[in-house]
């Protein structure tokens, strides 16, 4: 079923015609897009872009300062990999998929853009939050040639936090064309469906069944949720998604160059701590937050714009 029919279902369900959409919203949101920080840096069109497709491309908000910084973190965050690091290169085949996450704590540089400046400022605008709280940072590196794709998903199930109000700002350190860019399906963070996560690895499930959680479609019946749109950037832009948008980005077959990005998260002022029926990713341990609990925790900085 596509957005726009499960949109004309909630019609059927007898809600107001021209209001479903708000109202489902609502439904899943803290429903209050308040945000009294800073000067805005985003226009009320992105963020109205942000709410309506579930990301929007931000050209030209991250400054040569800022893109510095993250590359130092990058290289050092791959020359000292966490032991929550990955590589998804299959044996044998060219190139690399190296990703690493939650690092923010040992890397200065990571720290510092991710608390404060443009992009705590941004994520609280698209939140409408004037104190977001800062989640993870997430490494994902492709070098020239890699044929692992990041297949399709979404970040919600595998994130052991409940809530509406969240973003991820995919930050790119180099050019990334049509050929390797991100891909993100319009509206799907508002389809009422949640998906088995699966392993970037092979794309096999975590699970076979889990209440609430549907697996993953093949891509055919993906791809049929709604429109994909390919956000090719440059270094400077970023890209704003939803943990419910579903994503995914083409390995660099043929490509001559790295893919560095940096997604930056951070939740809004509805999260809550949740345990899911599968070690999360990234795997944080409850440490004294029960299901229901606001992330109050060293791990999870709340940022006062
Ligand atoms: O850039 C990619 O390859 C995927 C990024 C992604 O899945 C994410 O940041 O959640």
């Amino acid at each position: 079923m596509g957005i726009h029919q499960q949109i004309q279902g909630l019609h059927r369900l007898g809600q107001r015609p021209g209001l479903a959409v708000c109202e489902f919203v609502k439904l899943r949101s803290s429903g209050k897009p308040t945000y009294d920080g800073p000067m805005a840096i985003l226009s009320p069109e992105l963020v109205e872009t942000y709410k309506n497709d579930g990301f929007v491309v931000l050209r030209g908000v991250i400054s040569a300062e800022t893109q510095a910084q993250i590359a130092d973190g990058v290289a050092f965050n791959m020359a000292h990999p966490s032991s929550w690091s990955n590589d998804y290169t299959p044996e044998g085949s060219g190139g690399r998929f190296f990703d690493d996450y939650v690092s923010w704590g040992r890397i200065p540089p990571f720290r510092h853009v991710a608390l404060s400046g443009a992009l705590p400022q941004m994520a609280g605008e698209l939140m409408g939050t004037s104190h977001p709280r800062f989640f993870h940072e997430h490494v994902l590196v492709k070098e020239p040639n890699t044929v692992t794709p990041t297949p399709w998903h979404h970040d919600d199930p595998y994130y052991g936090v409940e809530g509406f109000d969240n973003v991820s700002i995919w930050v790119p350190l180099d050019p990334a064309p049509p050929s390797v860019a991100l891909r993100c399906l319009r509206g799907s963070h508002l389809i009422p469906r949640r998906f088995i996560p699966n392993r970037f690895v092979d794309e096999s499930p975590y699970v076979t069944t889990a209440t609430g959680f549907e697996p993953f479609p093949i891509v055919d019946e993906l791809e049929a949720l709604g429109e994909t749109v390919v956000c090719d950037v440059e270094p400077g832009d970023a890209i704003a998604f939803h943990y419910r948008t579903l994503h995914s980005a083409p390995g660099t077959t043929g490509h001559a160059h790295r893919r560095r990005i940096v997604s930056f998260r951070y939740v809004g002022d509805d999260a809550r701590w949740i345990t899911r029926p599968w070690k999360t990713s990234p795997p944080f341990e409850p440490n004294g937050l029960n299901d229901g609990d606001v992330l109050d925790n060293e791990r999870f900085p709340v940022i006062q714009l």
